[in-house]
């Protein structure tokens, strides 16, 4: 496997487009909690398109030639955390255990998880990469939070890619479209550099129809453009949202209580009064948005961005003031940049 992948590069160090540095000491969770309850003792098979299957125990993975590798993790939801420190097995040296047959094409990687989570990647392009079975991190055996004590770990792509709680390995000829993948419209291919987060969503045209009625409650709609339209008092309550456009739009009033917005662009929106409440707004982009009187009560703010970075360029900061409500956990979940921004306006509020 002689291809050095790009991210052992030390130029590479830098951030992708669209991406921020999370705190130092912050490593958000990010999808399942923990895995599967089982009590039987850990294993990982490989199987599939292979000569000879495999079932190894944790005591046989560490025995196998351990490797350290300082990766980037880049999460779709646009944090980053550059240099972290894992150590493993190899896939490509566990893969010479099983014996890819000359059919296998691609990788389907399973976990110990009660929904049977899942990811796929090319086998060349895994290999390429020097996609690694990690054992620890930092030095210290991984975390059962960290998705420990077996999990998969491919550098250069976002992170949904670095299953948790890898029990599986299945080589295939065709390719089995991982969980967010297959549910969330994640891009299969998932290259941070080229910002390949999502698939593409609803035509234009479609999502003008959609809009028409102003109801949105409840609906699944991947990358929806509604920029610049006039919906005031919008119905979206509960509503998932990823990705979608809504800059420039007149939202004032409109409902968005537990709405999934993840990474949706709400650039110059009138959101006065609006209700955001137990939102997930991991990524959105509020960057001169009016969010008087907004109430963001109970919503997640990763990586969400209020004023350009770095300040004095681009688009005005969103208009806060003491009618907006955020608590101050949430505010703590924000770049330094963006916490001052936003703390100088609500610091006047009392308590949500
Ligand atoms: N088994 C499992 N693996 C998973 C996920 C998951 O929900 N279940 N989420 C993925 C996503 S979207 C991300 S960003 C990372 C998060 O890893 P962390 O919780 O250690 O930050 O795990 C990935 N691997
Ligand atoms: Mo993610």
């Amino acid at each position: 496997m002689g291809q050095r992948s790009e991210t052992m590069n030390a130029s590479t160090r830098a951030l992708p487009p669209g991406q921020q540095l999370a705190a130092a000491d912050k490593w958000p969770t990010v999808g399942e909690r923990l895995p599967r309850k089982d009590n039987a003792p850990w294993t990982l098979a490989l199987s599939g398109l292979v000569e000879w299957p495999v079932t190894l125990s944790l005591f046989e993975l560490e025995q196998l030639p351990q490797v350290e590798r300082t990766i980037d993790i880049h999460c779709v939801t646009r944090w980053s955390k550059l240099g972290v420190r894992c150590g493993g097995v190899l896939l490509a040296e566990l893969l010479t255990r099983a014996r890819p047959s000359a059919a296998a094409k691609f990788a389907s990687f399973v976990a110990r998880s009660e929904r049977s989570h899942s990811t796929s990647l090319p086998l060349d392009a895994a290999l390429a990469m020097e996609s690694l079975v990690a054992l620890r991190v930092e030095d210290r055996p991984l975390s059962i939070e960290r998705g420990g004590p077996v999990r998969l770990i491919v550098p250069g792509r976002y992170f949904y890619k670095s299953l948790k709680w890898l029990e599986r390995i299945e080589l295939l000829a065709e390719d089995r479209l991982g969980y967010w993948e297959s549910t969330a419209g994640y891009h299969n291919q998932a290259d941070p550099w080229r910002e390949q987060r999502y698939l593409a969503g609803l035509s234009k045209s479609e999502a003008r129809q959609i809009l028409e009625r102003r109801d949105l409650a409840g609906r699944e709609l991947l990358g929806l453009h509604a920029a610049g339209l006039e919906l005031p008092n919008l119905r979206a309550t509960g509503a998932v949202l990823r990705n979608a456009d809504f800059s420039q739009c007149r939202l004032r009033g409109a409902r968005f209580e537990r709405a999934n917005l993840t990474n949706a662009r709400l650039v110059g929106a009138d959101l006065r009064d609006a209700k955001l409440t137990h939102a997930d707004l991991e990524g959105v982009e509020f960057t001169s948005a009016d969010l008087r009187g907004a109430d963001l009560t109970g919503a997640s703010l990763l990586a969400a961005t209020f004023r350009s970075e770095p300040p004095g360029e681009g688009a005005a900061g969103a208009r806060i003031n003491r009618a907006t409500r955020i608590d101050p956990a949430a505010v703590a979940d924000l770049t330094p940049h963006q916490q001052a921004y936003v703390q100088a306006r609500i610091s006047n509020q009392g308590a949500a």
